[in-house]
């Protein structure tokens, strides 16, 4: 670790340039992406409208993307290089690629962008209002896929240039175990090169020669298929970092160690392993995928829970270890001695926190046949708030209040600010998630700008629909504040003076360290062929199936938004059944006449 005192950028000024550029960028899309996310509750909950309801889709696109694809993965890939740089105590290989990789992050959000934001007006003949979940029958216009497929490469460079970091190191230091910090980059990485390949395969193969022209239609259950063997894990990739912070930053601002390097290094294999087998839990109600492929994944989602548990345990521990440092005593009582007043402390607990619900809605979620209730609904996203938007966001939130100075050489322009801003997050988004929730057990459905329907009302149980829709736009309003605080502390800090006494770069000890983890822990190339096994077992009768059943390009389906041409088509659809219907009576009342009569 680089000498005490020294802060990031002083250790490291060319790589603290890049992290911060890619922390900026992750902030443009969070400021962008969470306006849009007010707007959607106003509208939906009825409270204020001011746009069309067709637009809803083209702001629900544009807040879908830009902050479960472009805040979380440019924030990541700024923490990630700092882990590497900083646990392997060595500078990047060559600064030009680090830039490359980046610029190209930068390139295909900037495509992915136009077509969206094209939405909103007539004059510009292209659209990409297809949702952050992309799959076909929507169809976007092909920059949009050009867009996110250079972003895609983007990142696989950037983990091209964490992996020539740890090469180049293990080179030098052939016998020693990798640094904790870089065997979290490195393990995340590896999991995001095996959950990418379905996504770039549903584009380079499918919805992009589909939206050039160069083929007439695909199988939509394919793309389907192919879109959660990402989409499933790409909600790791969010959270790894996440829980990497949890593991290397939180125990040292609690005031403690880490409990257990080793059992760390599990969570992280665990991780790895089981990530992308899972993604048909996303299809149970996908018709064309038998039920034994579904049990499968849903096992297999099971089994994915131990690392989050294990996650639990280690990092409550190490919190307690630090409590008890700090003269924290009784069998909760050392609650009271955590640093509550730290901003990067109170955020991520809080994120630790709410994480605890949103496993269970997970759980919930994962259950095969109590799926079939919450599919769908207003519950699922509540779900997703409180994993992404806040176990994610939350604690990438709360560790920029130690990164800033960090990478800019300036002290936080405002600890109390940042304090109240955590908190606001977290209350707002109890107030939200849980009414979303509890919405979408009265089946109150997702992704629909109107979801009342005329002449039917949603029975509550316990409170009603308005009241819910109250919390909904409350907790909007409480989510935009906290946000609004937020980027007060980004720009007050940029603009601060340089100081002389910030805290130094690093990161927290271990009780029980890398000396303690079995030899096999880091034996990377094993737990990718198990990964790999895995990942054949789980997708290839399904697959093979999808694809038997529907071709590999589909019967004849058109895009949406749906022509007039499809009317005459859906009128012979309903003739069809209506003959079946009626000679399926006719045959009906025959021998239900030939039963009765002797
Ligand atoms: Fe999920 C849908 C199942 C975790 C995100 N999920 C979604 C969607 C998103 C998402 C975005 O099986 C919607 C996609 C769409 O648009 O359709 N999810 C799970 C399960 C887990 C899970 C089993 N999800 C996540 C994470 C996400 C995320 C993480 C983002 C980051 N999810 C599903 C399923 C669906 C789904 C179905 C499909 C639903 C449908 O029908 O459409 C598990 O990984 C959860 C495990 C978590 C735990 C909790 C452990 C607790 C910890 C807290 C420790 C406490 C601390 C603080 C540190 C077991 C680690 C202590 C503080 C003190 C003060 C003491
Ligand atoms: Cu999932």
């Amino acid at each position: 670790m680089s000498e005490a005192g020294s802060t990031y950028i002083d250790a490291f000024p060319a790589e603290a340039k890049v992290v911060r550029a890619a922390f900026y960028s992750s902030f443009l899309a969070l400021a962008i992406g969470g306006l849009f996310g007010v707007v959607q509750t106003l509208h939906r909950t009825d409270v204020y409208r001011f746009m069309d309801s067709a637009d809803y889709y083209t702001v629900l696109t544009a807040h879908g993307v830009l902050l479960a694809i472009t805040f979380t993965i440019f924030f990541l890939v700024g923490v990630f290089t700092w882990a590497i740089t900083t646990s392997l105590d060595r500078g990047v290989e060559d600064i030009r690629f680090t830039w490359a990789w980046y610029g190209l992050m930068v390139l295909g959000t900037a495509l992915v962008a136009i077509p969206i934001f094209a939405g909103f007006t007539d004059s510009i003949d292209m659209s990409a209002s297809v949702l952050f979940t992309f799959y076909a029958p929507l169809q976007a216009h092909p920059l949009f896929y050009l867009g996110l497929v250079l972003f895609v490469v983007g990142t696989w460079l950037a983990g091209v240039d964490w992996f020539r970091s740890w090469l180049a190191w293990k080179a030098e230091n052939p016998d020693e175990r990798i640094p904790l910090p870089t065997f979290m980059v490195l393990t995340t990485t590896l999991m995001w090169y095996i959950a990418t390949l379905g996504v770039a395969i549903a584009i380079l193969a499918f919805l992009l020669p589909w939206s050039l022209g160069l083929i007439d239609s695909v199988n939509p259950l394919l793309t389907r298929t192919l879109f959660w063997f990402f989409g499933h894990p790409v909600v790791y990739f969010w959270l790894m970092p996440a829980y990497m912070m949890w593991y290397i930053m939180l125990p040292k601002v609690s005031g403690g160690k880490l409990f257990s390097d080793p059992l760390a290094r599990v969570v992280f294999v665990l991780f790895l392993i089981l990530s992308v087998p899972t993604g048909i839990h996303h299809q149970y109600l996908d018709p064309g995928i038998a039920e034994g492929f579904k049990f499968i994944a849903m096992t297999n989602t099971m089994f994915l829970l131990l690392p989050s548990l294990l996650t639990a345990f280690t990092v409550v521990a190490s919190m307690e270890h630090g409590a008890r440092q700090r003269g924290g005593e009784g069998y909760f009582g050392w609650l009271k001695a955590l640093p509550w007043r730290d901003p990067v402390f109170t955020g991520m607990a809080l994120a630790g926190l709410m994480f605890a619900a949103a496993g269970f809605s997970g759980m919930i979620n994962a259950g095969m046949n109590i799926n079939y209730l919450v599919h769908n609904t207003f519950w699922v996203v509540g779900h997703f708030h409180l994993t992404v938007g806040t176990a994610v966001a939350l604690t990438f939130m709360a560790v920029t209040y130690w990164f800033l100075p960090q990478v800019t050489g300036r002290a936080l322009w405002n600890r109390s600010v940042a304090l109240v801003q955590v908190v606001l997050w977290f209350v707002g988004m109890t107030f939200m998630s849980n009414a979303m929730h509890r919405a979408g057990l009265l089946g109150v459905p997702r992704r629909t700008a109107e979801p009342q329907y005329d002449g039917f009302e949603f029975e509550a149980a316990v409170g009603s629909v308005g009241e819910l829709n109250a919390q909904i736009a409350l907790g909007g309003i409480l989510l935009t504040l906290s946000l609004a605080l937020f980027f007060a502390n980004v720009v007050g800090t940029a603009f601060n003076g340089k100081s002389d006494s910030l805290p130094a770069n690093g990161y927290a000890e271990t009780l029980s360290g890398s000396e303690d983890a079995p030899l096999v822990l880091d034996n990377l190339k094993l737990w990718t062929a198990i990964a790999v096994v895995l990942v054949i077992f789980a997708y290839t009768f399904p697959i093979l199936s999808i694809v038997d059943r529907g071709g590999l390009f589909g019967p004849d389906v058109n895009p949406f938004p749906v022509s007039l041409d499809t009317l005459p088509v859906l009128g012979l659809v309903l003739e069809q059944y209506v003959t079946t219907a009626l000679a399926t009576a006719g045959e009906l009342t025959g021998s239900i006449v030939t039963e009765v009569t002797p």
